[in-house]
C-alpha cells in the first residue's frame, strides 16, 4: 500500500514547471514525501500519512507581507508528522531547481497550542527561528556559485539540502519551513516556503528553547526596507560583490 502510494505521488511530482519546492524529506534512510501541488488533492488531504502542508502551486510569493509567506499557499495542516531526534539531519529534496541567486533558511516553530499539536497549529501566530542557512559559496553575487544552484541536479536525482537539528532542542512538536528566495529579478524578490511538521525527540539532557531575540513572525521578518531583499543584481555595486549577508535573526545552533 505505501508502496504504490509513493510511486504514485513520484509519478506526478516528476510535471516539470519553471519553478518549484521542497518535494520530499529524509531523515537517514527514510524518505516522507511531500505534498504534490499538482496531484490529487482529495486523496492527499485524506492522507494519513502527510506530513507536509498543503500547497498548491508552485509559483513564488512575492509580497513579504503576503500571508502565504509563512506556509505556502493555502497551508493547511498536515495530518502526521515526521519522527526526528534531536541533532539528526533532516533534508529536503527538491527536482530541476533553476533559479540560481538567493539564500535558502530553514526555520522552526514550536507549535504552541495547548495540546503542541501542529494538526491544528495556526502557523500565522508561530514564532519562528533560524536552524541553518545557505547563501554564497564562492565568488560574486551575480555570476558566483551559490548553495542554490550548486545543490540542484540536472540529471533527474533529487537535490538535497540538509540542516540540523539541534542537538539541545526541547522535545515536542514542530514545524520546520524551507524558504528559498531567488533574486535574479531586480527588485522583485520571489520566495518559496514549504512547511512540514516534525516530532522532535531528543535526550532531554541540555532541552533548550531559543531566547526572543531568534524569534520573528512570518510575515514579518522580510521587508522592502532590507537592502539583501529588494535588490538589484545587476547593478555593478552590487553584482560584483563577494559577500552576501543573509538577513534575519542569526541560526540558532542550541549551544
Ligand atoms: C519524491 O518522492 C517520490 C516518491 O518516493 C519520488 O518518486 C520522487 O522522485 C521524489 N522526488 C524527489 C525530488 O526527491
Ligand atoms: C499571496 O501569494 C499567492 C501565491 O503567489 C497569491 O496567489 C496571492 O494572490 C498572494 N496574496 C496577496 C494578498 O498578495
Ligand atoms: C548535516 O547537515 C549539515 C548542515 O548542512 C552538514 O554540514 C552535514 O554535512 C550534514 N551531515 C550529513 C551526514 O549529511
Ligand atoms: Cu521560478
Amino acid at each position: 500500500m505505501w508502496q504504490v502510494i509513493v510511486s504514485m505521488i513520484g509519478v506526478l511530482a516528476h510535471r516539470v514547471s519553471a519553478h518549484g519546492g521542497a518535494l520530499n524529506y529524509t531523515v537517514g534512510e527514510t524518505w516522507y514525501p511531500g505534498y504534490d501541488p499538482y496531484g490529487d488533492q482529495t486523496m492527499q488531504d485524506s492522507a494519513d500519512w502527510m506530513v507536509q502542508r498543503k500547497w498548491i502551486t508552485n509559483d513564488p510569493i512575492f509580497e513579504t507581507s503576503n500571508h502565504s509567506l509563512s506556509c505556502n499557499t493555502p497551508g493547511n495542516p498536515a495530518r502526521s508528522y515526521i519522527p526526528i531526534t534531536a541533532g539528526q539531519n533532516i533534508t529536503a529534496a527538491y527536482a530541476y531547481w533553476v533559479h540560481t541567486v538567493g539564500p535558502m533558511i530553514a526555520w522552526l516553530a514550536h507549535c504552541a497550542n495547548d495540546a503542541n499539536d501542529c494538526t491544528t497549529f495556526d502557523s500565522s501566530t508561530a514564532d519562528w527561528f533560524k536552524i541553518g542557512q545557505k547563501g554564497l559559496l564562492e565568488g560574486s553575487i551575480e555570476t558566483g556559485v551559490w548553495f542554490q544552484k550548486a545543490f540542484s541536479h540536472w540529471d533527474g536525482s533529487p537535490s538535497l539540502w540538509s540542516e540540523t537539528i539541534p542537538k539541545s532542542l526541547k522535545p515536542g512538536k514542530y514545524l520546520i519551513r524551507h524558504e528559498i528566495i531567488s533574486l535574479h529579478s531586480a527588485n522583485k524578490p520571489q520566495f518559496y516556503p514549504e512547511c512540514a511538521h516534525l516530532d522532535v525527540k531528543g535526550s532531554g539532557e541540555a532541552a533548550k528553547a531559543p531566547g526572543k531575540e531568534y524569534l520573528v513572525k512570518i510575515p514579518g521578518v522580510w521587508s522592502m526596507d532590507q537592502p539583501e531583499i529588494n535588490l538589484d543584481i545587476y547593478q555593478p555595486e552590487v553584482s560584483t560583490r563577494t559577500e552576501y549577508i543573509i538577513p534575519g535573526p542569526s541560526v540558532w545552533t542550541g549551544s
